[in-house]
């Protein structure tokens, strides 16, 4: 399977980390919509929240509940948008479930 985001947390491809733990893996996009617009995944291959089995929904909960944690970590006190594209009708272009965090300039104007 040749996966980007698997090859991120490998390390076979180079990220801007902001977070790592055990299961998750934090670094900013490379096309940017904003001041601050990461990506957190985990680091299990997950496709799509398309795809998610009940046995993905606590971590499902752990990924949300990181949102706010990295957003305060990035200086986001005012607020940030979280963004999860589902599918190719969803507008899901990496196959490796992903939540984008938009904060800043640019963030409040993003199409959702
Ligand atoms: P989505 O449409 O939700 O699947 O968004 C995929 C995002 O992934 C898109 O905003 C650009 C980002 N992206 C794609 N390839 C790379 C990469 O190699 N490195 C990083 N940091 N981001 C990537």
């Amino acid at each position: 399977m040749d996966c980007i985001f698997c090859r991120i947390v490998e390390g076979s491809l180079p990220s801007r980390k902001v977070y790592e733990d055990e299961e998750f893996l934090v670094f900013h996009d490379i096309h940017p919509f904003a001041a601050v617009h990461v990506l957190i995944i985990p680091k299990r291959h997950v496709e799509s929240l398309q795809s998610i089995k009940e046995s993905d929904e606590a971590m499902l909960g752990r990924l949300m509940a990181l949102a706010p944690r990295i957003a305060a970590s990035l200086g986001l006190e005012s607020g940030f948008r979280t963004l999860i594209n589902s599918g190719v009708g969803g507008g899901q272009e990496v196959f490796h479930l992903h939540a984008h965090v938009f904060g800043g300039e640019g963030s409040v104007r993003i199409p959702t």
